[in-house]
């Protein structure tokens, strides 16, 4: 594409502005898009709400009418083309005569993937699509929509509190507690952004968790509740622990292997929760099973609290997309203390996932490490 400063900057705005719909509108991605002409910026959208007007809609609306004969539309993802809960953005771009078209980042989905930019095209309108490192910020933002939209499958954050030797229990399974309060209360908030957490029933059992987000903040809006899922391969999980108990305030799926019996796994649906039978050889294709069915529950972005067991299972499934690790000043040692991934791992150095960026910040007595594994 032809680049100028001023697509830089306006393409920026748009990216900016796509932000602000940042858990309103999950699992359809955050959008921005901006109106120019003659250098002057007569409006600006986002996609505010899901199942809302598109960020597009809203920023030709935000024009008040204006003549947009000539103008440029920057939007932080193609537009679509589809009618879905909302008319098509080409149609809405066509009709206020806007004359070219700068996106940042390609739209995966089947039904858009370049489909829209080629009917503005045929159209007449000068369509140019960025590359570098617009692009990948536009993507970046959006990385839980874009890996359903690519496989099928829901983006896994993989999150774990250890120790400076790199454990996350002692060698009698106490964990309580390894992070500060501060770095457990942004672990929550990160369970309000997702859409389902999951643990493998060793946790579910050892520590009878809700798994809801939870932070002591009477005053601020209510928080988003992930759905639970726990790995629970025969369906072991107690029908009086407190992940059934809650099975209506939040929904509850227990993912099973063929090995489960009928009747426990009729239990738990009777009690509310949903069954999901995961086929495969081994474990992590097991893994990616379930995967797949909660995808198809329009399961986007999951969160993924361990324990080791099925934290490794996910690992060697090649399905945790990024990591964030709380390490801890602790020292527990004992070569019964658990790691935070088991699982088979790899046998050399040169098979290792590397990961894609990494970063740290403190958090009250803790480190954060953040590495991104895989980029979608
Ligand atoms: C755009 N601009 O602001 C957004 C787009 O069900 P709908 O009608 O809301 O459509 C959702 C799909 O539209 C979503 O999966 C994605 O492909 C695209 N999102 N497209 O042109 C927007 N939010
Ligand atoms: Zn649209």
């Amino acid at each position: 594409m032809q680049r100028t400063d001023t697509d830089h900057q306006f393409l920026t705005r748009a990216i900016d502005l796509a932000g602000r719909g940042r858990g309103r509108v999950h699992p359809n991605p955050v959008v921005g898009a901006v109106v120019v002409k003659d250098g002057v910026v007569l409006g600006e959208g986002w996609h505010a709400e899901y199942g809302g007007a598109h960020a597009e809609v809203n920023a030709i609306a935000d024009c008040d009418g204006a003549d947009l004969t000539g103008a440029t539309i920057y939007v932080s993802l193609e537009p679509c083309c589809h009618q879905g809960k909302t008319p098509p953005c080409t149609d809405a771009i066509l009709a206020a005569g806007i004359s070219r078209v700068v996106v940042a980042a390609d739209d995966p989905t089947i039904k858009a993937s370049g489909r829209g930019l080629g009917i503005l095209r045929d159209e007449g309108v000068t369509v140019d699509v960025a590359g570098g490192e617009l692009a990948a910020r536009a993507r970046l933002s959006n990385q839980a929509f874009r890996k359903l939209a690519r496989t099928g499958r829901p983006w896994v954050l993989f999150k774990s509190a250890m120790t400076l030797d790199g454990k996350v229990a002692t060698r009698t399974g106490d964990s309580k507690w390894i992070s500060s309060d501060t770095s457990r209360a942004l672990a929550h908030r990160w369970r309000a952004s997702v859409d389902a957490v999951a643990v493998g029933i060793g946790t579910a059992l050892a520590d009878d968790p809700q798994l809801t987000a939870r932070i002591d903040d009477s005053d601020g809006p209510p928080l988003r509740q992930p759905r639970r899922v726990i790995f629970d391969a025969t369906a072991r999980l107690p029908l009086d622990s407190k992940l059934v108990a809650e099975v209506h305030t939040v929904p509850l799926t227990v993912v099973v292997s063929r090995a489960a019996h009928r009747s426990a796994t009729d239990a738990l649906e009777t009690a509310g929760a949903d069954v999901i039978v995961a086929t495969g050889q081994n474990e992590p294709g097991r893994v990616r099973s379930a995967l797949d069915q909660l995808g198809e529950r329009g399961v986007a972005a999951i969160l993924l609290e361990g324990g080791p067991h099925l934290a490794g299972a996910f690992l060697d499934a090649g399905e945790i997309d990024e990591v964030r690790l709380f390490l801890a000043p602790l020292l527990l040692g004992g070569s019964k203390a658990r790691d935070p991934l088991e699982g088979e791992g790899v046998e050399r150095i040169s098979e290792a996932l590397r990961a894609l960026t990494l970063d740290c910040e403190r958090v009250a007595d803790d480190i954060l490490v953040s590495a991104r594994l895989r980029e979608w």
